[in-house]
This record gives structure tokens, C-alpha cells and sequence, in this order.
């Protein structure tokens, strides 16, 4: 027995000066010391000549044995095989990366940026306030009276724990507030998304984006009014665009009017888009109610103002024929894809 560890002692040496320059040296080891015919296995046969009380001992002695000598192969495997990747397989880091799969403007986001931007080069900051707002500042502030549809709990969405609070259902709420700071004059564009309770269809759904704006200053007039849409128009539709004005109703402003523009699809002759009549809506405005400035603290003698508001969802679908509301909404790469130039 005492022959057999001295043997062991000597193989491990061996086995640990054992060098191999490439994969197939590390083979041979395989063969020589692990394989069916090797030497481990011919010395694990010696286990049947130990004396039975011995055999617990020279098991962990040979088992150890056989786990330096895998380790060493392992080892001898791993140190060839990263040599051969180093020659053979290499990675050319001067190729170009992968392309990352770039993202787009929504369509809703570049509309609403056009339209801000025709607003900002005649003068009109952006102010923007929060979704979840007060009755005040929705609705009576804005001279919405007590019974009107809008604040049924129908047609607007209010909070479960406090009754006074909803989710906007007009930018108007943030032009209250800036009226409320009483810096005067007044010059804003209110971009945001507003809430109504509505059943979802190819043209309505619960939520949509609004771009209001207003402006009051001394001498504000209806004529003002009317060149700042004319304006904006012919920048957002081109300059051969018609608009006419029709006599409306809001609760915030007075008189109210509606915008129409001529037809983009058939250029005013009759088509589907505008119902034969030549004309389509594209938003609504007005001279802001003296009730309003008053509830915000301003003077209605010496002040006055026009405002307007418009659904960036109805421009977009205008100007790029979109036929159903729902597509801006259900996240379909094949038609975001098609907006990746500026408008
Ligand atoms: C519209 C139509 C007419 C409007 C009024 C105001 C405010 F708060 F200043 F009085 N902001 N926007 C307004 C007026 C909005 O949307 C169809």
C-alpha cells in the first residue's frame, strides 16, 4: 500500500508538469490519463487488491486523485481553446455596431409641436398646468354653469376620493390659472391632454390633446382674433387655404365663433371628408367673457381678450387623411413608422 500512494504522489507530479501548446496536446492528456484505457482508470483498479479496512481511506485517496486530474484538464482545455479563439476567431472591433432600432415622433406629438411653434413665432408662450383639477379651475371659473352637460358625471371623470377634484376635460383649467398669477398682458398656448367620458369609436375616445390659446391685453379685438387663426392657418395648411368664421356658443367666451377651413381633400368642389359642403371645422374661439376675467381678478373695463381651442387628434387626421381615431392609440409600429419626417 504504501507503494501505491508513493505511486499516486509521483503521477500528480507528472500530471501537474504536464504542458500542452494547443488543443491537441490537451487531447492526448484526455487519452492518456482520462480516457477508458488511461491511468486513472488503471489505477482506480487497484482498489480491489486494498485490504478491507483500508478501503474507505484509499477511496478518498483515489477519488481525490481522479478530481486533480479532471481539474488538470480542464484547466489544459480551457488555456488551448482561448489560444485557438484568439487566431482564429477573433472580433474585428473596427465594423460598424449593430443598429439600434430607432424610435419616432407620434404623429400627435409632431402636430402639436407645428402648431406650438406657428403660435411661439407670433408671441404666445407655452404655459401648461396639471391632468387632475379642481371644479374651479375646469369648470367654474370658466363660467360653466351649475347644469351644464359638461359636468355631468356622464361626460367627465372625477376622483372617488375627493368629489371636487376631475380629470381636465379642456386646457382651459391652465389658462384660469395663469389669469389667476395677474401678470398682465396675457400671451399663451396651452398644449396638454384632457379627459371626456366618452365612448371609444373612430372618432371619439376617453382621452385626446388640445391646444388652446389666449391672449389679453388692452384693445384686444375680434379683428386680432381672426388674423391670428387666418395666420396660423396658412402656416399649418399653406396659403391657398380658405377660412370663414360661423357664429357659435361657449360658455367662456362671447361672442363665439367656429373656424372652418376650405377642403384639403377636395379643395372646396364636395368630397366624403367635408360632407359635400366644402368646408371642414377645425376649432373654435372667441372673445373671452368679461365674467371670466372678473373671476380671476382681472378689470373686464380695461381688458379684453380672444381665445381659442383646437383637438390636435381632428388636425392631424386633416392633414394626413387618417380615417380612425383608434390608430393613434393602439401602438402599430407600421403606422407610427410612417411619421419619421418632420412635418
Ligand atoms: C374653445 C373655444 C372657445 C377657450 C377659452 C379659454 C379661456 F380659458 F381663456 F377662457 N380658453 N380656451 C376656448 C374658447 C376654447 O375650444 C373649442
Amino acid at each position: 500500500m504504501e507503494q501505491l500512494i508513493k505511486q499516486i504522489e509521483d503521477y500528480k507530479q507528472e500530471i501537474n508538469n504536464y504542458v500542452a501548446a494547443n488543443a491537441d496536446d490537451a487531447e492526448t492528456f484526455r487519452i492518456k490519463y482520462l480516457g477508458t484505457k488511461g491511468l486513472v482508470k488503471s489505477v482506480m483498479g487497484e482498489m480491489k487488491n486494498v485490504p478491507a479496512d483500508q478501503k474507505k481511506e484509499f477511496g478518498q485517496l483515489l477519488n481525490d486523485f481522479k478530481l486533480f486530474t479532471e481539474a488538470k484538464y480542464e484547466e489544459l482545455k480551457e488555456t488551448t481553446d482561448n489560444g485557438k479563439a484568439n487566431t482564429e476567431n477573433t472580433i474585428d472591433i473596427s465594423l460598424p455596431a449593430d443598429t439600434l432600432p430607432l424610435g419616432s415622433r407620434h404623429p400627435i406629438s409632431l402636430v402639436r409641436n407645428r402648431i406650438v411653434s406657428i403660435f411661439q413665432r407670433l408671441g404666445f408662450a407655452v404655459a401648461e398646468g396639471p391632468e387632475i383639477e379642481d371644479d374651479w379651475h375646469n369648470f367654474t371659473a370658466l363660467n360653466l354653469p351649475e347644469n351644464h352637460p359638461a359636468r355631468d358625471m356622464q361626460d367627465t371623470f372625477y376622483i372617488n376620493q375627493n368629489p371636487d377634484w376631475l380629470l381636465r376635460t379642456h386646457t382651459s383649467s391652465v389658462q384660469v390659472r395663469e389669469m389667476e398669477k395677474g401678470k398682465l398682458p396675457i400671451r399663451i398656448i396651452c398644449p396638454g391632454r384632457v379627459y371626456r367620458n366618452e365612448t371609444i369609436s373612430a372618432r371619439a375616445h376617453c382621452f385626446f390633446h388640445q391646444v388652446e390659446g389666449l391672449y389679453i391685453a388692452e384693445n384686444v379685438s375680434f379683428a386680432d382674433l381672426k388674423q391670428t387663426l387666418y395666420f396660423f392657418v396658412q402656416e399649418m395648411f399653406g396659403e391657398s387655404v380658405k377660412v370663414r368664421f360661423r357664429p357659435s356658443y361657449f360658455p367662456f367666451t362671447e361672442p363665439s365663433a367656429e373656424m372652418d377651413i376650405s377642403c384639403l381633400i377636395c379643395g372646396g368642389k364636395g368630397c366624403n371628408v367635408c360632407k359635400h359642403t366644402g368646408w371642414v371645422e377645425i376649432l373654435g374661439c372667441g372673445m373671452v367673457h368679461p365674467n371670466l376675467l372678473e373671476n380671476c381678478g382681472i378689470d373686464s373695463n380695461k381688458y379684453t381678450g380672444f381665445a381659442f381651442g383646437m383637438g390636435v387628434e381632428r388636425i392631424t387626421m386633416l392633414k394626413y387623411q387618417i380615417k380612425d381615431l383608434r390608430l393613434f392609440s393602439e401602438n402599430d409600429l407600421r403606422f407610427l413608422k410612417q411619421f419619421t419626417s418632420a412635418v
